[in-house]
């Protein structure tokens, strides 16, 4: 890829992404087994139901509650019934220009138990399908292999990721799909958002959050057999698919001092070092950082290691770093200091509120220029492609004579991409450009969807109303024009 100072290669990955268990409904269908974001859904008399805050997960339990509440699961287990519209929605996006789309595999759907050693064909061929579809306007397949979608049962049976074996099981699935797909996919990616193995524990590695003396141990323990998983992908990835490039991919959870004095520009530090860097670092350098030894030695926590996992990490770093870069929040070590600001929501994890940004209706604090910082820390350390692979705003869009004037959707990428641009004027090397989502699908944190992300509006509500029509909203139109300039006409 030639980059130019003025702005986007040539040949640049413009596109979209989406998730399996976001999108892809057809729950149960060709033998699918449950993933742990089928569990987690919308009750409106309720708020927010998650049953991973039940102990005993069993698909009785689930069943139970979803009985209970009469809502069937909507809407992940549904989606957007991506399992059947997949011709659509990718003709759809083929007519914005996309050069690249990324989505997930669901485990669920391959391996429904997790534990089995053959794969479900039916799964499989549903793959083979969308495949074929992208193949047809010639847009590149970037493969997430885990996106929050670990069969439940391994959960139930096993304990999740703080388990080892499921390390056997999950490359088992991985190398089945870069012998299936080495000819047809070029970009894959290890797991989605690796860091929300600390955040947002259940849908990540299977651990239910409590307040356990174990639960940091355990939470340090399960991503560290997601590194070696990591790891062993690439590994296979070489072996099995050598004419494709993998990544590792984090959510980017940018942080700044909330003010000047030395404490708190430390504090913004450590986090950087505690919430985004440990992850690269072991996945791009190869090795632990000698910063989370002391974190670990202060908060009491042993990572086990097996003899063998040093050199896993350390002879399987990966090709390109992928990232969501959503929000940017604050930090102060000083009760004080904090007691003066307000929280903010934010992507997998809260934040302290910046007074110089405005935030979504979500109160994700939206900063532009926090994109390009964070392109240039992390391409600074690493030196390796970055390939931004999420990125945009959660909003209620309203659907008005077939129509969706979604300005503020504009205005966002708008910005961002304008400082994406900046970044690769200052050295940056940026592969391609994902964001969230090509079309409207259900939102991860919330479980609703009515938080629409897409360029592309799908009718159904809360509650599972609506037609399920796809509209063009205004941003599509836009985002076809910045790819057919290829960033230049913002
Ligand atoms: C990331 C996830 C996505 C996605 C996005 C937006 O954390 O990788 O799956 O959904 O955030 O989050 P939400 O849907 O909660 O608004």
């Amino acid at each position: 890829m030639e980059h130019s100072k003025k702005g986007f290669p040539e040949g640049f990955l413009w596109g979209g992404a989406i998730a399996a268990c976001q999108a892809e409904g057809g729950f149960g269908e060709d033998h699918k087994g449950i993933s742990v974001s089928d569990i987690s859904f919308y009750d409106p008399d309720s708020d927010r139901r998650d049953l991973s805050k039940h102990l005993n997960i069993t698909s009785s339990v689930i069943e139970k509650a979803l009985r209970e509440t009469g809502t069937k699961g909507y809407p992940k287990r549904e989606g957007i019934d991506f399992y059947h519209r997949y011709e659509e929605d990718i003709r759809l996006c083929a007519e914005m220009g996309f050069k690249v789309f990324r989505f997930s595999i669901a485990w669920s759907r391959i391996f429904p138990k997790g534990d089995e050693l053959l794969p479900n064909e039916k799964g499989l061929e549903f793959y083979d399908r969308v495949l074929t579809e992208l193949e047809k306007y010639n847009i590149e397949p970037l493969v997430t292999l885990s996106h929050f979608e670990m069969p439940l049962h391994i959960v139930n049976e096993y304990g999740g990721w703080k388990n080892r074996k499921v390390i056997e099981m999950f490359i088992r699935f991985a190398e089945l799909l870069f012998r299936r797909y080495k000819d047809r996919v070029r970009y894959w990616i290890t797991f989605n958002e690796i860091n929300a193995g600390r955040f947002s524990t259940f849908k990540s590695t299977g651990l239910v959050e409590d307040r356990s003396e174990h639960y940091l141990q355990d939470c340090y323990q399960a991503i560290h057999h997601q590194f070696v998983a990591s790891a062993l992908a690439v590994e296979k990835c070489r072996r099995f698919a050598p004419n494709s490039q993998i990544g590792c991919m984090i959510a980017r959870l940018t942080t700044y001092p909330a003010t000047c004095h030395p404490d708190d520009v430390l504090q913004a530090m450590l986090d950087d070092q505690y919430h985004n860097f440990f992850y690269m670092d072991v996945q791009a350098r190869g090795a632990y950082p000698p910063y989370m030894n002391r974190f670990f030695e202060d908060n009491g926590i042993e990572i086990v290691m097996e003899p063998g996992d040093t050199e896993i990490l350390q002879n399987n770093i990966i090709d390109f770093i992928s990232f969501s870069y959503y929000v940017s929040a604050i930090t102060s070590n000083s009760k004080e200091r904090l007691a003066q600001l307000d929280e903010t929501e934010g992507n997998l994890t809260r934040g302290i509120r910046n007074p110089y940004l405005v935030a979504s209706d979500w109160g994700w604090q939206i900063d532009p220029v926090g994109i390009r910082y964070s392109m240039n820390t992390i391409y600074d350390r690493y030196q390796k492609p970055l390939f931004i692979v999420e990125n945009g705003l959660g909003a209620e869009d309203k659907l008005e004579d077939h129509e969706i004037h979604d300005h503020y959707r504009i205005s966002y990428l708008r910005e961002h991409i304008a400082q994406m641009k900046e970044a690769i004027r200052d050295g940056v090397e940026l592969i391609g450009y994902t964001p969230w989502s090509a079309i409207d699908i259900v939102s991860s944190g919330t479980s609703e969807m009515s938080k629409r992300y897409g360029f592309i509006y799908v009718d159904k509500d809360d509650l599972g109303n609506g037609t399920q029509k796809r509209y063009k909203k205004d941003s599509f139109y836009w985002y076809k024009q910045i790819i057919a300039s290829n960033g230049a006409d913002l």
